[in-house]
Parts: structure tokens; sequence; C-alpha cells
């Protein structure tokens, strides 16, 4: 993996509002059943204007908070409208983005304490959901690349330590990994890349994010201490902001135009 010395600036204004001649994508709302969780789940896909069979698409695994669903991204973030600009202008490589739920218990609803022991468990039992049923599914339903290097994991604070340990816990799927103002639930750095130099072979890119208000930023920090202790190359992006949707939408408006390119940094 290269070094990187890029200089991320906020999305340009207007980035997550539609132009009014820009080809529109589709969200859908899709069920699967999940034999690690034992019941019918939910996920919202989005698939890009003109998806096509006559092509195979890379698949950016996207995933939600502690506060929210499968719904979350697209209640807050618009994230339909940020990629369909960002297809007009030629800047996204050919992808589905898949946003499911992390929260892998049969209730699976953002309701009650959102603490308790089960619930949090639930977001780590969500590594076998998304491996043995989630991929699967959409490699057999999608036009997609099953390839590690054709899949990305990223996801925002819950969902960000989520990518982290279940993404560099598992380099053999995932080449492009992203944690946005990553939760505590992310593994401490010595259990999250006890071996620096496979990750450093194995990935195209791992990114690191956080506002600078965020009050969990500490947890970005230490990732980011121990990976440049140990010559890991990433992205730190240090962003203006808190733990809030505008920091969220511009890691994906950014994110999402660095995976699945081949770049030299
Ligand atoms: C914590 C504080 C915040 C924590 C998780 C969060 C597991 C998650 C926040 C979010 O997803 O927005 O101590 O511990």
């Amino acid at each position: 993996m290269a070094k990187y010395h890029l200089i991320l600036n906020n999305a340009p204004a207007g980035y997550d509002q539609y132009g009014e001649t820009v080809a529109r994508g589709k969200i859908d709302t899709v069920e699967y059943v999940s034999k690690t969780v034992g019941t019918t789940r939910k996920m919202m896909i989005y698939t890009p204007p003109g998806y096509t069979e006559n092509q195979r698409y890379n698949v950016l695994y996207l995933l939600h908070g502690i506060g929210g669903d499968e719904t979350e991204w697209c209640h807050h973030a618009s994230p339909q409208v940020i990629l369909d600009n960002l297809y007009a202008a030629r800047k996204l490589a050919p992808m589905i983005v898949v946003m499911p739920n992390g929260r892998a218990m049969p209730n699976d609803r953002a309701e009650g304490n959102l603490f308790d022991t089960d619930k949090l468990k639930a977001f780590e039992d969500f590594e076998s959901d998304l491996l043995y049923e989630i991929i699967p599914f959409i490699e057999s339903n999608y036009w997609v690349q099953i390839d590690r290097e054709n899949r990305a994991l990223a996801g925002l604070s819950m969902g960000g330590g989520q990518s982290l340990n279940i993404g560099l816990g598992n380099l053999d799927h995932f080449a492009w990994i992203g944690g946005f103002s990553s939760a505590p639930n992310t593994k401490a750095p010595e259990r999250l890349v006890p071996h620096p130099e496979e990750a450093t072979s194995k990935l195209k890119l791992l990114w690191l994010s956080c506002g600078v208000l965020d009050n969990l930023k500490h947890v970005s920090d230490q990732t980011h201490a121990y990976l440049s202790q140990h010559n890991v190359p990433h992205i730190w992006y240090e962003e203006s902001g808190g733990h809030d949707w505008p920091v969220w939408k511009n890691d994906l408006y950014h994110f999402s135009q660095l995976i699945f390119q081949k770049f030299q940094v």
C-alpha cells in the first residue's frame, strides 16, 4: 500500500443536492434469511444509475451507529444524492452500496437502552451475519465482483468500530476499510492489527477520520498512533465538527471516491 499525502477539504457546497440533469440510482429495501440470527432481516441497497448485468460491480458495505438501523444512512445522509452526483462527475468506480442492520439479534430496532449488554454483543455477532449471510446473499443476487479487492467495509461510530474490527480481522475478505468517528467498540490497537506488515501488504486503503469536537476522538487517536508507530499506511483525516451527520456525509463523499480506484499517492 502506498503512503498517503492527501489533502481533504470539506465536500463542496451542493454535494448533497440534486442537480437537474443527474441520472439517478435506486434504493431498495431487501430481505434475507439469516441463520446466524434466526430471523429474516432487512437491509437497504443502493444500485447506481444504469446498473446493468453487462458489468460486475464493486460492493461497499456501509454500517450505521448505535442509534440506528439499516435505514439510518438513508434517513440522515441522502447517500443516493451524494453518490449519484459523484457518478455524474465520473468520480466513482462502479459500485453498489449495501446498508445492513449491524445489530445482529432478533429485535434489531434501535429502541430501549442501546447500551444493554445483549445489544452491544449483537454488534459483535454481526461479524458472522456479514461474512456468512449478507455477503453470500449479495453475491448470488447482484451483478457483483467477489474478490477482496472489490469489497469495501466502512461505517460510522459503532459501525466504524465494526468496520475496523471485522475488516482488519478478515483481510482475506476486505481490501478497503474505513472507520468514521469510530466508537469504543474498536479493539485495542495491538489486537486490531497484531501483524502490521501483513496488514500493510494486504490493504488497498485504510481510512480513519474523526471530527475534532467528537468526545470519542481518543479512540481514533490511539488507533492512528499505533498504525503510525508500526508504519501501516493509512489516511488520517481530522475534520471540523463533532459526532454528527455533516461529518459522516463528508466522510462518505471522500471515502467513496478513493475506494476501488487504482491510485498511487
Ligand atoms: C460508547 C460510547 C458511544 C460506546 C459506543 C458508542 C460501546 C457509540 C456511539 C455511536 O454509535 O454513535 O462508550 O461503547
